[in-house]
């Protein structure tokens, strides 16, 4: 039998040395990678997600940061110990066959031990945050009703003031921030989806269930709003935007719209 040598017969052919990528070769990559980064312009510990808008959204992102520094944990303790092993372990000049062996019942029992574990500590800090996000306030500073039809969405506010899709003029919801708004969510035909990505929530409106959730938003501004749902022929035209604005500037909202003024 021919025997290999691993050092020198390589795929490029016999004696030849492979390179994935030559020296300049990794400088696109890196160029274009640093490029990506900064242009994102935002903070690297983000990982790219919403840091969320509300304090709900708020609490699901600070979840997945956590979910995502625990993978970059395994992925160092994984990729180190197969480095470590690669290097030290290497099959070298000389060496013959290791020593064969059917089974470590050690090693088994931690790595199945040690990803239980992990996996027992995300799911109940996923309930942990699921219940505080779905936590809905039983004396609310504002009572919102969303209703979700083919193709728009109806924001009904107290003492009769609604906000409504008309066409391709996008309706506006508008809440105090720091304040807890409940959120009733019903659909009047088919199932829509109440999207908001930079609170990190969506619900469906389906039609014949009500829906209840706070939103208690922690940042000034306006956002975008979808329909996460493929509803029909018009869902693109589903959207809305999200403006938090002061609870003074809420209320004067508020006041100028109930004086028959519908927006
Ligand atoms: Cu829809």
């Amino acid at each position: 039998m021919k025997k290999l040598n691993y050092r020198r017969d390589t795929p490029s052919g016999p004696g030849g040395r492979r390179r994935l990528l030559g020296r300049a070769g990794w400088r696109t990559p890196v160029a274009l990678g640093g490029a990506a980064l900064a242009l994102s312009a935002c903070n690297v510990t983000d990982f790219g997600m919403h840091t969320g808008a509300t304090s709900q959204g708020s609490d699901i992102f600070h979840l997945y940061q956590t979910f995502i520094y625990m993978a970059m944990g395994v992925a160092i303790v994984t990729f180190g110990a197969l480095l470590y092993v690669l290097l030290r372990y290497g099959r070298r000049k000389g060496d013959g066959v290791p020593r064969q062996r059917h089974s470590n019942v050690k090693i088994e029992i931690v790595y199945t031990v040690i990803p239980a574990i992990i996996v027992a500590v995300i799911f109940f800090m996923t309930v942990g945050t699921e219940n505080k996000v779905d936590a809905v306030s039983h004396n609310p500073s504002l009572n919102l009703t969303v209703t979700g039809f083919q193709w728009g969405w109806r924001f009904t506010y107290p003492d009769g003031v609604s906000v409504v899709s008309q066409g391709t003029n996008y309706p506006q919801m508008v809440l105090p921030e720091g304040e807890t708004t409940k959120v009733k969510l019903v659909s009047q035909d088919v199932v829509h989806g109440f999207y908001v990505p930079a609170f990190n929530f969506s619900r469906y409106a389906l039609p014949g269930v009500t829906n209840y959730f706070d939103l208690t938003p922690n940042k000034l501004g306006t956002f975008i709003g979808r329909c996460s749902q493929l509803c029909g022929l018009y869902h693109a035209e589903m959207l809305f935007s999200v403006r938090v604005v002061t609870p003074a500037q809420f209320n004067a909202w508020l006041s100028s719209q109930g004086k028959g003024a519908t927006a």
